[in-house]
């Protein structure tokens, strides 16, 4: 499955969903910082419809919303 995930490194909604893939261990997850890449920042707009962060694109398809991100990520385990 395709995991993007569009984030900020100073954005504190962001840190909570990175420390929940890191402390899951897994890494099926691409990072993609909208402050260091105006191509990825265009991306979550035009997608995604706003510049909010974080945002996880999955197959394509935007979820906003940390809490909901971390749910999504908790029922959705990778297994690799
Ligand atoms: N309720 C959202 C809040 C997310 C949020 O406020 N993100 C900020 C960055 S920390 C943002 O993207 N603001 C819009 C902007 O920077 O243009 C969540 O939990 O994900």
């Amino acid at each position: 499955m395709e995991l993007k995930l569009y984030m900020f490194e100073t954005c504190p909604y962001c840190r909570k969903v990175i420390s929940e893939i890191e402390s899951s261990g897994r890494t099926d997850i691409e990072f993609r910082d909208i402050r260091k890449n105006e191509d990825y920042r265009q991306e979550l707009i035009r997608t995604g419809g706003k510049q909010q962060v974080p945002c996880l694109f999955i197959e394509g398809k935007p979820l906003y919303e940390s809490d909901d991100i971390i749910t999504w990520l908790k029922d959705n385990p990778c297994i690799s």
